[in-house]
């Protein structure tokens, strides 16, 4: 054999990944991770439009689409990861000292450049959608911002305060009429307390230094809950209260009722 033959005779990178995935271990942990990601991808969609709080405004419905992809992109990772875990587990011989193990893929080129590409392709994707998502809500903010009706809320320890300045109302329950975009200035007078009106999708820090904004759009009528996101002191679990999205009639007949003007 001459020198020129021995060199041929080397395995490229392309044999090494072929013999990889022809090893049993690697076959077995590869059905089973495929299986996972299945499972992980049905469930992903499933879980958030049947167990996550009702989606009732525009925003809300971003955070579900959101959550839902963000799932889609960590299924695969977690395919792979409890893949190899089933195979481990299911291989394992009673008596054993030591658990199965093959050859290190740490010198496996195509398989290291595969897992670095795809891993790195799925993060990119969860930051760019992510930014994108974030980015369009800023604009349909900036949108609804001129005709939005303003409710200042307030956090004390351990009550939140509702004031319409326009309509000369305030209350402890978070009325608001449907399909009218509103902007939360957001306040507090002790320590920080975040505004969290659950089913809006809307989370803001409430802080006593400086005023913080949101926008949403209610689009659905119903009840929601109004709760507080951060450990503000002893009774912090019990600082919450309801919200209502009603119709314009039932919510201009609220702000008499309340003693205001209506808009
Ligand atoms: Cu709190």
């Amino acid at each position: 054999m001459s020198e020129h033959d021995s060199v041929d005779l080397k395995p490229t990178p392309g044999d090494r990944l072929a013999n990889f995935y022809k090893r049993s271990d690697v076959i077995q942990s590869t059905i089973f991770g495929v299986i996972v990601t299945g499972i992980f991808v049905i469930l992903g969609g499933k879980f958030y439009t049947k167990w996550m709080p009702t989606v009732m405004s525009t925003d809300m419905k971003a955070i579900e689409r959101l959550m839902v992809v963000f799932t889609w992109i960590a299924a695969p990772v977690c395919g792979v990861v409890l893949g190899v875990a089933l195979y481990t587990f299911l291989n394992r011989h009673s008596g054993d000292t030591q658990p199965p193990d093959g050859p290190a893929t740490r010198t496996n080129g195509p398989i290291v450049l595969l897992w670095s590409v795809v891993t790195s392709l799925l993060a990119l994707t969860a930051v760019v959608y992510g930014i994108t998502e974030l980015n369009s809500s800023s604009i349909a903010s900036a949108k609804n911002a001129e005709d939005a009706m303003v409710v200042n809320v307030t956090g004390s320890q351990w009550v939140w305060t509702f004031e319409y300045p326009k309509l000369g109302v305030t209350s402890h329950e978070l009325m608001l009429p449907i399909n009218h975009p509103v902007t939360f200035h957001v306040n507090s007078v002790d320590v920080n307390h975040s505004f969290w009106p659950v089913q809006l999708g809307v989370k803001v820090d409430a802080n006593k230094v400086a005023e913080t904004t949101a926008e949403t759009t209610p689009n659905k009528l119903g009840e929601f809950d109004v709760k507080c996101a951060e450990l503000c002191g002893l009774y912090h679990a019990y600082m919450e209260t309801t919200g209502e999205v009603m119709t314009v009639d039932d919510f201009n007949n609220w702000v008499v009722a309340q003693g205001g003007h209506s808009a």
